[in-house]
């Protein structure tokens, strides 16, 4: 089966529909003309799988189009992706080329393919879209697990085109919608959801650099309609009122990636007289559960699956745990929007599934009798998220381990207003080692991301272990 994942970017009506991407104001059809000639050129390199440095920028966006167009997988590396956490991206991802300029600090063993800075008018002469096998993979997206180096999850064009629609009608998103959002282009948020949402949708889109209070306000003065973040968004946007009131103006304003504080979720309908809507999703398997845009929205709720996903909480001994509202018990989910796999770990893929072809999300939840989900937690103390980030614990403590002044240490996820959690290190020194604490944080950031570097470094003579030699994380922070 083939399917066109941008139906309302090839729609010639919605040419005039707005395309903002920071100082770049243009519209539809100067993105499809762009991404055409980025989908011509991938055709003649015949590159199949190709690496985009995701900034929050125009070549991103028309790189990523033109990959989409043709049918290319992109695998986004972070824009703030330290040497070590590149390299192995590159590496393991097996791509052909960069598409779009590379980083800075890039070795240059790659071929470069070029996308133009800016909105090119015309497409090429001879490109013409063509029908892409709906199973093919259109993104592979590294995200952490709670150990080893990030994972590779291979996401195709049909379930991306599942979750996409599965949204439009729960949030009745509509071409006359303007979304604005601030997130980063290399996850599920700020790039499935926040670029190809609406081009999918045939509705204008807006990333408006970094996500601030007064960004927000300024795109809703400009007409936008609906506003993606994070909770530490939101939050930033609640402690400021005269530019939040400006929301007031907006259609939705939905929150995601982690848990919104109800306090935050209080405060912004006091503010804008909106009741955010949450919705809650993973990497692996996009967004599964929202609060529709006509259903109840209640601080802490996540909403209802989306059309074909089904969902189940199991217990601790494996049985089913009853939808009251009260039990809570892992959340396993299945449905269209599911990954393939993780790129080139079979087993690890057998392992995120049951038996009976659940995914088990790691995630603790409630489900209330009329299907309303509420995420109580995360099953594992190891992967934590900061500022709507998924980190995993051992990947930064394996970074630590490789500096000479570390002997051994434990990373953990300490509880913060505005983060949502702030990773603390705890650090034994290597004996006769000095080490400072800017230190370590500089020698995590340049292996992996800047959001992973520790916040605060503790040093300690030893860490907390059980008899069997276990570190208690728990009994740290
Ligand atoms: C940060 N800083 C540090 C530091 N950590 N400095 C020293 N040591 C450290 N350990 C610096 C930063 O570089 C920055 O500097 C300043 O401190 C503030 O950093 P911050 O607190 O992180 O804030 P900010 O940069 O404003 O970022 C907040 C944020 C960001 C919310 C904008 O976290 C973000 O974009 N989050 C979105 C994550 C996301 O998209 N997740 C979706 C995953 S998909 P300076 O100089 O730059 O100011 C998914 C599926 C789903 O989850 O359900 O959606
Ligand atoms: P990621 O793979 O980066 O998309 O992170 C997925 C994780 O984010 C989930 O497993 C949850 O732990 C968390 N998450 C996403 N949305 C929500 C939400 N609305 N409430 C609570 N946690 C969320």
């Amino acid at each position: 089966m083939s399917d066109h994942l941008f139906a309302g970017l090839l729609r010639p009506e919605r040419s005039a529909t707005t395309v903002r991407i920071g100082e770049v104001d243009t519209r539809y059809a100067a993105l499809l003309a762009s991404a055409a000639h980025v989908a011509a050129g991938l055709g003649q390199a015949g590159a199949a799988r190709v690496a985009v440095h995701a900034t929050p920028t125009w070549t991103t966006v028309a790189g990523v189009v033109g990959a989409v167009l043709a049918g290319v997988a992109v695998v986004p590396v972070p824009a703030d992706a330290g040497a070590g956490e590149r390299d192995h991206i590159l590496r393991d991802s097996r791509v052909q080329a960069w598409l779009g300029p590379a980083p800075e600090q890039d070795d240059g063993r790659l071929p470069r393919l070029p996308v133009s800075g800016h909105p090119l008018d015309t497409p090429p002469d001879s490109w013409e879209p063509m029908g892409i096998d709906s199973a093919a993979t259109a993104f592979v997206l590294y995200t952490s697990g709670t150990t080893g180096t990030p994972k590779g999850v291979l996401l195709s064009r049909r379930a991306i085109a599942a979750g996409l629609d599965g949204l439009a009608e729960a949030w009745e998103w509509r071409p006359e919608d303007l979304l604005a959002h601030g997130l980063p282009l290399f996850h599920v948020h700020g790039l499935i959801l926040g670029v190809l949402g609406p081009l999918r949708i045939g509705g204008g889109l807006w990333q408006v650099g970094r996500p601030t209070p007064q960004a927000y306000a300024a795109a809703a003065r400009g007409g936008a309609t609906m506003f993606f973040g994070v909770p530490t968004i939101w939050s930033r946007i609640a402690a400021e009122p005269d530019h939040a009131a400006y929301l007031g103006s907006a259609r939705l304003l939905v929150s995601g990636s982690a848990a919104l504080p109800s306090p935050v979720f209080e405060r912004l309908h006091a503010l804008t007289g909106q009741r955010v809507c949450e919705r809650y999703g993973m990497t692996e398997t996009l967004i599964t559960v929202a609060t529709r845009a006509d259903g109840l929205r209640r601080a802490g709720r996540v909403g209802v699956p989306l059309p074909g996903v089904h969902t189940r909480l199991v217990g601790e001994d494996g049985r089913p745990v009853p939808h009251d509202g009260e039990s809570i018990g892992d959340l396993q989910v299945r449905g269209p929007t599911l990954f393939d796999g993780y790129l080139g770990r079979p087993e690890e893929t057998a392992s995120a599934f049951t038996a009976d072809g659940w995914f088990r999300t790691g995630d603790v939840a409630a489900i209330e009798p009329d299907g309303t989900h509420r995420i109580v937690g995360r099953a594992s103390v190891d992967l934590l998220k900061s500022g709507g980030y998924r980190i995993g614990a051992g990947e930064i403590e394996s970074a630590l381990l490789e500096h000479p002044g570390v002997a051994e240490c434990a990373v953990i996820g300490v509880p913060d207003d505005d983060l949502g959690q702030r990773i603390v290190a705890y650090v034994v020194p290597a004996a006769g080692q000095a080490v400072a604490e800017d230190e370590l944080v500089a020698h995590v950031g340049a292996r992996l991301s800047a959001h992973k570097r520790p916040r605060r470094v503790v040093f300690v003579e030893s860490l907390p272990r059980n008899e069997m030699g276990k570190v208690v994380k728990a009994r740290l922070g």
